[in-house]
């Protein structure tokens, strides 16, 4: 089984809970990032928890491990299940937010590639490959791999063995969901779920990777 992850992307407080309840029955968690926290505050977790959703924050926290430690206790401390940081800033950084996410029974994904075009720019020559490797050797719980290059998903897999793959680029950014869908723990989408005239039905569209 493949977990559907939900991306919410979306600004409008009340759209992102409604679109959230709809699609709620057919997802196994929900990704917030930046874009809904700043417009609706940390609080939009606490409008969420009644779908008893694992919620994951999506804030590639990237900072010295004294502030990575601080950016995660709020994390946590306002009911996130999970935190997404990123490696590049060096074992000690990445290893804090996996501590602090472990402290609170939670989990820390790591970084390992993106999956727009100008991740290329710096994630080649072996990058993803150490970032990878990091994510291992800090106990993270797992990495983000990018959906729009299947192949790189499988060179990462050689390196985090059992260690979950969560992958967004399936849908707007053009990667196809059912190919990724064989290589990864879960898929992570989102504008093709909250963008769609019915975000519930697209969702258990979607969720035939979770059969
Ligand atoms: O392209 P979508 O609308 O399905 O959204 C993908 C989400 O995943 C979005 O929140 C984006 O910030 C996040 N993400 C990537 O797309 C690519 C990455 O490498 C890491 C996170």
């Amino acid at each position: 089984m493949t977990e559907l992850i939900l991306s919410l992307d979306v600004l409008d407080r009340k759209e992102a809970v409604k679109v959230a309840e709809s699609c709620a029955p057919f997802i196994d968690a929900i990704k917030i990032g930046y874009p809904l926290v700043l417009s609706s505050g940390l609080s939009i977790v606490e409008d969420l928890a009644d779908l008893a959703l694992p919620l994951i924050a999506d804030f590639k926290v990237a900072d010295i491990p004294n502030t990575n430690r601080l950016i995660c206790e709020a994390v946590f401390s306002a009911g996130f299940d999970a935190v997404i940081a990123h490696g590049f800033v060096g074992a000690d950084a990445a290893r804090t937010c996996v501590e602090v996410a472990h402290r609170h029974s939670g989990a820390a994904y790591i970084v390992a590639e993106m999956s727009h075009p100008g991740a290329t720019e710096f994630f080649h020559g072996g990058v993803a490959e150490n970032l990878a490797e990091l994510a291992v050797s800090c106990r993270a719980d797992g990495i983000i791999a990018p959906a729009t290059r299947p192949d790189r998903i499988s060179r990462l897999r050689e390196i985090v063995g059992s260690k979950a793959i969560y992958s967004p680029g399936v849908g707007a950014q053009g990667g196809d969901l059912d190919t990724v869908a064989r290589l990864v723990d879960g898929v992570i989408v989102g504008r093709s779920i909250y963008e769609a005239e019915n975000p519930g039905a697209e969702a258990e569209r979607f969720s035939r990777i979770r059969r």
